[in-house]
């Protein structure tokens, strides 16, 4: 059965592997399942076609025969589920890693999320200033408590996981603004994450899209 995912046309972070899709390929890579990309304009995110598949005019979606899927934390999932290679064997060890998704997801990419909305987008209003020391030091907090746990250990819980694939992906978000290197074994868990051979391909899919063109 072929998979289409949604991505953007341009990506607004001009091919970072920033933007949700790029999970997504990420899990499709690791299993090794092969997949089409939709590219879908900012405009047409609010057409009818799209909102039929996410009725919050988003990317990622995922369509595989008569399934289709909107939330890139649901999208891994399923893939995990459905593919071997994302999730242990052993039950418990499968309920870390999804515990770990949720963590990414729920715990850590709220306030990562609000740190970039206080950068991108509330920069520019006279009390934004004040606001973003206020929220980048709630993403320490959060970074620092996920720094100790991690250790010296290479992934979160044993192998690589779902869990860990997600929460790259969450961390991916604080390279530019330099926060992330200042937890110095969370940048080097990032980087074993981007070394992998399906994050390269992944990255490299849509950054052929999303590069600045001449
Ligand atoms: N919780 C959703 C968030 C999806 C999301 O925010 N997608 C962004 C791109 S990464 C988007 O489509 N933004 C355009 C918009 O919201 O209009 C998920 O994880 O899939």
């Amino acid at each position: 059965m072929t998979i289409t995912i949604t991505a953007f046309e341009r990506s607004p972070d001009g091919g970072k592997g920033l933007a949700r899709d790029t999970r997504v390929r990420w899990a499709l890579e690791e299993v090794g399942r092969p997949y089409d990309v939709r590219l879908v304009s900012f405009p047409a995110l609010e057409e009818p076609a799209h909102l039929a598949r996410n009725p919050f005019g988003q990317i990622p979606t995922y369509e595989e025969g008569e399934l289709t899927l909107f939330e890139s934390g649901a999208i891994v999932f399923h893939i995990a589920e459905r593919n071997a290679g994302l999730f242990p064997e052993r039950a418990s060890a499968r309920a870390r890693a999804i515990m770990w998704m949720f963590a990414a997801l729920n715990t850590v990419e709220p306030p990562i999320l609000e740190f970039a909305n206080a950068k991108l987008l509330e920069s520019s209003e006279p009390w934004g200033p004040k606001r973003l020391p206020l929220v980048a030091d709630r993403v320490r907090s959060r970074l620092q408590e996920l720094s100790d746990h991690l250790g010296g250990a290479e992934w979160l819980d044993g192998e690589f996981s779902a869990g860990d694939l997600m929460m790259v992906s969450v961390l991916l978000r604080m390279k530019p603004s330099g926060i992330l290197y200042e937890f110095p074994s969370l940048a080097a868990y990032v980087a074993r994450g981007e070394a992998r051979p399906a994050y390269q391909r992944a990255f490299a899919a849509q950054l052929a899209i999303n590069a600045p063109k001449p």
